[in-house]
């Protein structure tokens, strides 16, 4: 029997743990897989996507060697040595001509690689690149800002002990997030003690679980979550004590609250007013917490970072922080979400940077423009923008404009087609790899996976890219891995830590270069080639000064270098990840930086009192349907896997829509329709099913890739928006209401 190997699923953000055989053509297939019980968070879970993914593994559109354009737009492949040194040059030239902010970043992790990102800001400062984004500032920067604003660090709601559940657009039977989620949601919706609330317009398996289901109008959130928050003020519901207690701005918001007409905003959503009643009175009422999470269903569409803020005020006028089963924040290795300020504006277009991510919504627009201050070159990293951002053409665009592209992948992408030079990656199968996507509570884990394969010949890691690239820019000291590789050698990781710190505090320029400095150093001397694990030695010595305790509770005793050290070991050998925190429900107060949590944030009051009491119309006669550009089913996973025949059902990815709308156009389950937005317009199959809305279409999520074989299967959704569709905050996009028309066909 082949052995069991150790590894994690890479298709959603739970990352859970995976035992698989290999064995196959090679060796090179992943041929059985299976839960991994022993991973702390995932349990042994795996839901239906996972046992696709040797389709990850020996995927289509695979890259074999670096890839330089031809002027006719085709590629050649040429080696390493003449990718990196032409790359360094090209960019170094930008960087001379136009200033290095003038090389945009974006990339850097997916769903289930962040080790890349964390090399690749060594190469980002060696060419003084400062202008970065990636697929956040599509989904979570407004929430980012809104957490920013009130409580200054991240925060999430828990799941595992709340007595209530809030679901504001998310499905997590399909989409996860939380672990085990579709178990979690059986479990939940079986006790008679537990409420399951979910507003959705659409009666998706999660709503179809739920007690109570607010059927909201595609696009008006903003109406329903004022009318839940004016509920709870108009029936004296909100926990005044608390509030006094743990918050500031209380009389503003509650001034702001008293003058909402109920109904007539329960009305504007087109859900009941007697259930907006009956949700506020069960959050309010509830004693053993109140766990919310809000995702793309509000975060890409209207309105989106004043709903996020209206639903953080929901959850903290019950009162529901820092107690089991309500808000809580995460011990971190590594914040994702980062500061959630806003201190820079984009060159161009004067868009917040929020977290230090451009919102995506405006590159293409600020590369197409004839400001000095446009981009002028682009890296873009284990992402795939020109299928998962707004306005595909006009993205494709944008790369097309510019002096230099270089993509780093493990396939010829939609994107890699406009590059200058592709580079092919080693896949997360074939090198160490992690996620800081753990953000678990009170017992936070950490999971760094060991290759299970050896990359294909001419495949590097984008840490030796990120090196050879750092190398070819001069970036690098002069002698200083050779230095520190022998006091290494010689006197140990103790005197290594000492030598590298001195290093540091002298050389200002050696701490922009850290990572590739460890990679080089550290990296080679860690036991299965774990050279890419070098960055989390960093970040072991990071958290141990930050919480001790919590790495005390956890098992990780001694002072703190001890902890460090120990911490570092524990990520190296434990194949199922292990339990680095150890919270208490307290901590959550503690690691609030601001003195109270802050519940005023005056801009998105005023767009609050400038909602009128009926929303501006999504559709039009010309455009009568409201698409939702992206929904998550049974088979979608992003852009992840490139062959279409991973799909076991709707493999097509049918356009959903409502019996009457199908039979008012005269549709059978076997038609064929033109679907035609403002930007492009795509034909489609079609699903027939209650679960929309009259007016309302859906489509998936990651379908229409082009294969280099030519095929393609469904509809790309980015062909279908516009990148104007966004946030007046955050410049998120407005994918979940599309204006469109389905014509015959
Ligand atoms: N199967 C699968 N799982 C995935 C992914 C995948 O591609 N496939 N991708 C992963 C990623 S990157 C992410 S970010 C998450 C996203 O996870 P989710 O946000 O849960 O995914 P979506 O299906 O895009 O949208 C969620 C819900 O929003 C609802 N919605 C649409 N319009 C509105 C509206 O106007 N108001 C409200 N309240 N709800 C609305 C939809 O009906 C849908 O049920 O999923 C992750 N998991
Ligand atoms: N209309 C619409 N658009 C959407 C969404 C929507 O709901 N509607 N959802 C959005 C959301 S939430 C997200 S998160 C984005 C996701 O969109 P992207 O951030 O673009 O990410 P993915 O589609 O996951 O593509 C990941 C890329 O990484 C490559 N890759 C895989 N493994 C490796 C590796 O080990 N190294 C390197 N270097 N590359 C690798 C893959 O080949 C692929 O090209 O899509 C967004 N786009
Ligand atoms: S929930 Fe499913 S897709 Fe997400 S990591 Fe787990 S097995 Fe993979
Ligand atoms: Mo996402």
């Amino acid at each position: 029997m082949a052995e069991w190997k150790n590894s994690a699923c890479i298709l959603c953000e739970c990352n859970c743990g995976i035992k698989v055989q290999t064995g196959g053509q090679d060796g090179r297939e992943i041929v059985r897989i299976h839960g991994d019980e022993a991973h702390p968070a995932s349990q042994g879970y795996l839901c239906q996507k996972a046992s696709g993914l040797n389709f990850y593994q020996n995927g289509k559109d695979r890259l074999t060697s670096p890839l330089r354009r031809r002027d006719d737009g085709s590629f050649e492949a040429i080696d390493w040595n003449t990718a990196i040194s032409e790359i360094a040059a090209r960019l170094a030239a930008v960087k001379q001509q136009h200033g290095g902010d003038k090389i945009f970043y974006y990339g850097g992790g997916g769903q289930g690689n962040h080790l890349p990102g964390a090399y690749s800001t060594a190469t980002r400062k060696a060419l003084g690149s400062s202008y970065r984004s990636n697929a956040l500032a599509q989904e979570k920067t407004g929430e980012f800002w809104v957490n920013g604003q009130m409580f200054g660090t991240h925060v999430k709601g828990d799941f595992e002990h709340c007595e209530v559940a809030l679901f504001v657009g998310k499905n997590p039977w399909h989409s996860h997030g939380i672990p085990r989620a579709r178990a979690w949601l059986r479990e939940f919706s079986k006790n008679t003690d537990k409420t399951m609330i979910v507003i959705d317009p659409v009666v998706s398996e999660t709503a179809k679980l739920a007690d109570i289901h607010l059927r909201v109008k595609p696009g008006t959130d903003a109406w329903l979550m004022t009318a839940i928050l004016a509920v709870l003020v108009e029936e004296q519901l909100y926990k005044q004590d608390w509030l006094a207690a743990h918050t500031s701005g209380l009389p503003r918001v509650l001034e702001a609250l008293q003058s909402v007409p109920i109904t007539e905003y329960c009305e504007a959503c087109a859900v009941p007013e007697q259930q907006v009643r009956e949700a506020a009175r069960v959050m309010a009422g509830a004693t053993g917490g109140v766990a919310v999470f809000e995702d793309l269903g509000i975060q890409m569409n209207r309105h989106s970072t004043l709903v996020s803020y209206l639903e953080k005020l929901v959850w903290l006028l019950c009162g529901q922080f820092g107690e089991p089963g309500s808000q809580y924040v995460p011990a971190y290795l590594q914040n994702l979400a980062g500061s959630g300020r806003s201190s820079r504006k984009s060159p161009v277009v004067g868009a917040p940077i929020i977290s230090g991510l451009v919102p995506c919504n405006v590159i293409a627009e600020e590369i197409l423009s004839d400001h000095e201050d446009r981009y002028r070159a682009m890296i873009i990293e284990a992402a795939n923008p020109v299928h998962s951002l707004a306005g595909s053409a006009q993205f494709a665009k944008a790369l097309d404009s510019l002096d230099t592209v270089v993509v780093i992948d493990i396939a010829m992408t939609e994107t890699a087609r406009h590059a200058d030079y592709v580079l092919p990656c080693a896949n997360q199968y074939e090198k160490w790899e992690a996620t800081f996507f753990n953000f678990e509570f009170p017992r936070n884990y950490f999971h760094l996976r060991q290759p299970l394969f050896s990359p294909p010949e001419n495949c590097l890691t984008e840490a030796e890219i990120h090196a050879r690239l750092c190398e070819a820019l001069g970036a690098i000291p002069e002698g200083i891995c050779d230095q520190l590789n022998s006091v290494l050698a010689e006197q140990g990781r103790d005197a290594f830590r000492d030598q590298f710190m001195n290093a540091l505090s002298a050389n200002r320029e050696l701490a922009d270069v850290a990572p590739i400095v460890l990679y080089r150093t550290l990296g080679q001397t860690l036991p299965g080639n774990a050279a890419l694990a070098a960055v989390l030695w960093p970040l072991a010595l990071n958290f141990a000064m930050r919480e001790p305790e919590s790495l005390q509770r956890a098992g990780f005793s001694g002072n703190t270098l001890e902890q460090a050290d120990k911490l570092f070991d524990a990520m190296l050998s434990s194949p199922s990840g292990f339990v680095f925190a150890h919270d208490q429900y307290e901590d959550s107060w503690a690691r609030v930086p601001l003195d109270k949590i802050n519940l005023l944030i005056p801009e998105l009051l005023q767009e609050l009192a400038e909602l009128p009491s009926q929303p501006q119309a999504i559709t039009s006669q010309e455009f009568p349907f409201v698409l939702m550009a992206g929904e998550r089913r049974d088979y979608s996973a992003n852009t992840i896997f490139r062959d279409a025949s991973w799909r076991r059902k709707d493999a097509q990815g049918a356009l959903r829509i409502n019996p009457q709308d199908a039979s008012d156009l005269g549709l059978d389950k076997q038609a064929q329709v033109r679907i035609v937005t403002r930007a492009g317009s795509a034909v489609t199959s079609v699903e027939i099913t209650e679960r929309m809305q009259s007016g309302h279409v859906s489509l998936p999520n990651g379908f229409g890739l082009d294969n280099v074989d030519g095929q393609r299967t469904g509809v790309a959704p980015n062909e279908l928006t516009s990148v104007e569709d966004r946030d007046a905050y955050a410049g998120t996009p407005w994918h979940k209401t599309v204006p469109a028309r389905l014509e015959a066909c």
